[in-house]
């Protein structure tokens, strides 16, 4: 009987995230890709299209994962003709049926202090913050990257 109730604590605590998951509505999500680590980099990105299906306007507040110590949402911007990585602290906001794209060069999700070794077509679950509207898990996929010019760490 005890393992019984332990086991129903635990579908209880497990089961807000995955249900929002399933039957979230209000966005889409193309694509989610992770970045394979080079060598033994603890940091890595990744990148995925966002489009919102609601009638209002959505924020996405932050971004987690359970392979990474920080993750945080980045963009990229020039400074004397060299890009570098500017934190988004504020959030993301996305007006009703926008898209916002995470791409390589461009907005992305940073996973700092990796805390595994992640593998090529690995998949990991990566959970989206949205305001007002709870967490959303995103199965993202690992894969081999492009290499950018002048993308400085
Ligand atoms: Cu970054």
């Amino acid at each position: 009987m005890y393992k019984i109730t332990k086991l129903l604590t635990l579908i209880i605590i497990l089961f807000p995230v995955t249900s929002l998951a399933e039957k979230n509505k209000f966005v889409s999500f193309t694509d989610p890709w992770i970045k394979l680590t080079v060598g033994n980099h603890k940091v890595t990105s990744g990148y995925l299209k966002i489009k919102n299906l609601s009638n209002e306007n959505l924020k996405l507040v932050s971004v987690s994962s359970d392979f990474s110590e920080k993750t945080e949402i980045h963009n990229m911007k020039v400074i004397k003709n060299v890009m570098i990585m500017d934190k988004v602290d504020s959030g993301v906001l996305l007006p009703p049926n926008k898209q916002m794209v995470f791409s390589p060069g461009g907005l992305h999700i940073m996973f700092i202090k990796l805390n595994k070794e992640i593998f090529l077509h690995e998949i990991k679950n990566v959970f989206f913050e949205f305001e007002k509207k709870g967490t959303i898990k995103i199965p993202m996929k690992v894969k081999k990257g492009m290499h950018l010019k002048k993308h400085k760490h």
